[in-house]
């Protein structure tokens, strides 16, 4: 005992209140911009609270819109402008995650003037195709989802759901299918709009897609992008749990 007692210094030195000061305006110096960014972070991230359903017209996203929200589906028309809910409980039974769901129309002529009004609150997307006429409308389906995962305020912001819609039919595409024929034909459309982005003057705020030097893969998308199926008349429960995770 005597020996720790001799080891301590036998009078605490003054303490000197400058130095204390010093070291703690820096500490609050350095550390006032991160907590600035955490705040403005989960402010922006409360704010994308928004499920949007996009994809071609006649894909089904009025008859998914409807099942999400009213848990039936409807029947549709071809959508002239959005549909838009209320934030609600949108997952499975056990979530209690509130989302609004947004539903898009599909027409060639609205498309972007909707995606432009909704993409900044976009927490989530789901991409519905039908994956019963994929292969006479890969090109228009690629070239919408080429737009949508090329905005600024989508890639590396939200998660993307390929919904391959309408399996109950025939012909339906399985989502391997899907996911190859999409990934082939948005090589092509990469490689024609990098020249035309080239030629560009001043700021655009559309993003690359994919690796240079790399074959297009979803994977290198900039978003997380996963795939699924389902018949939107039917049961849309794979969304429901997709939903859950986002
Ligand atoms: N067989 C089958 N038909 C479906 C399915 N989902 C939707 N449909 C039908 O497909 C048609 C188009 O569905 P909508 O939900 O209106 O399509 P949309 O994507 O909203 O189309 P726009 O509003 O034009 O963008 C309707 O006749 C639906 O009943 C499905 O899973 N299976
Ligand atoms: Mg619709």
């Amino acid at each position: 005992q005597d020996q720790i007692v001799s080891a301590l210094p036998s009078e605490a030195g003054p303490i000197n209140y400058q130095q204390v000061s010093v070291a703690a305006v820096t500490i609050i110096a350095l550390l006032a911009p991160l907590v600035v960014y955490l705040l403005l972070w989960l402010r922006r991230r409360s704010q994308r609270n928004t499920v949007l359903l996009c994809g071609i017209s006649d894909s089904g996203k009025t008859t998914l819109y409807s099942q999400l929200v009213h848990s039936k589906p409807l029947p549709t028309v071809t959508s002239m402008q959005a549909n838009q809910s209320e934030p609600l409980a949108v997952g499975t039974a056990a979530s209690k995650r509130r989302l609004r769901v947004v539903d898009l129309p599909g027409h060639e002529r609205l498309r972007r003037q909707y995606l432009d009004k909704y993409k900044s609150s976009a927490r989530a997307v789901v991409f519905v195709i039908d994956a019963n006429s994929i292969a006479k409308e890969l090109k228009d389906c690629a070239e919408c989802l080429y737009n949508l995962l090329t905005e600024s305020d989508i890639q590396g912001r939200t998660k993307v759901l390929i919904l391959c819609n309408k399996q109950d039919q025939a012909m339906a595409k399985t989502d391997a299918y899907v996911r190859l024929a999409l990934e082939r034909e948005l090589e092509t459309l990469r490689t024609t709009r990098a020249g035309a982005l080239a030629g560009l003057s001043g700021g655009s705020a559309e993003r690359r897609l994919g690796r240079e030097g790399k074959k297009f893969e979803f994977t290198d998308s900039g978003c997380q992008v996963d795939f699924a199926c389902c018949s939107a008349l039917d049961d849309v429960t794979c969304v429901r749990q997709w939903l859950d995770r986002v």
